[in-house]
């Protein structure tokens, strides 16, 4: 049995998580791992619950302590009925977003201390951070204008430009203080040189 492994895929808003995700899986599958593709906030049938509340437009009087508490509700959940019984049987788990977001959105866009984010990391995660995560980073007016061609906007793409500066600032400030866990692609290439980028960083995880 292979070792299993928790990789995370983040970025702000419309850099293409969701266009990569099967091409990771596919790439992984070929090199003979089991694949978990999930996502947060859901992931779980409880998770996509809290996941509806979270984006509903109509929660507008949502207060950011419960948004935050909603998110870790959601992964704790996700935690222990999807992600950690599949690394323990030797799956690769691709997740689309993770606390990482937690820190990016909530920290960055709303404020909240990075302190009372951590607290909750420790009580939910304990010291399980994943093992690799691949940040797709895009100038904000590009990757808003890429997600604003798709339908109605969710409760947090209803947020202004300089809500997603500073989420991009704080990947590109996360990402520059935990190197050995991240890399950094530059998703404003055409979707092939994109993919070129994942694969090499995909193969070099395969190798170690
Ligand atoms: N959130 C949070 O606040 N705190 C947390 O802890 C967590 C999450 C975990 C839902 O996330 C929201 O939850 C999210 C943050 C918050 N809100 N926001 N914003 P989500 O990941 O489900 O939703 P999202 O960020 O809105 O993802 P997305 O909009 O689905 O974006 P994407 O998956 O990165 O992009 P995409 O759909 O793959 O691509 C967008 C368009 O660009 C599409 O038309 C593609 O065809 C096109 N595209 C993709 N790549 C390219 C390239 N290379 N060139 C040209 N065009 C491209």
């Amino acid at each position: 049995m292979t070792q299993g492994r928790f990789i995370t895929l983040e970025g702000s808003e419309g850099v293409g998580k969701t266009s990569n995700l099967a091409f990771m899986e596919q790439h992984l599958r070929e090199a003979g791992r089991e694949v978990v593709v999930t996502r947060e906030p859901g992931g779980t049938p409880v998770g996509e619950q809290i996941r509806a509340l979270l984006l509903d437009p109509a929660n507008q009087a949502m207060v950011f302590d419960c948004e935050l508490l909603l998110m870790f509700a959601a992964r704790a959940q996700h935690l222990q009925e999807v992600i950690l019984p599949a690394v323990a049987r030797g799956a690769w788990v691709l997740c689309d977003r993770f606390t990482d977001a937690t820190y990016a959105y909530q920290g960055g866009g709303r404020g909240v201390a990075a302190a009372r984010i951590a607290e909750l990391e420790s009580w939910v995660q304990a010291d399980l951070r994943p093992d690799l995560t691949l940040l797709l980073d895009l100038p904000v007016e590009i990757g808003l204008a890429r997600a604003g061609a798709r339908g109605a906007p969710d409760r947090f793409e209803q947020e202004q430009r300089a809500f997603f500066e500073r989420v991009r600032q704080a990947y590109l400030d996360q990402a520059a203080a935990q190197p050995g866990r991240y890399r950094v692609l530059d998703a404003g290439q055409p979707l092939e040189a994109v993919q070129a980028g994942i694969a090499a960083v995909l193969d070099e995880a395969l190798a170690s």
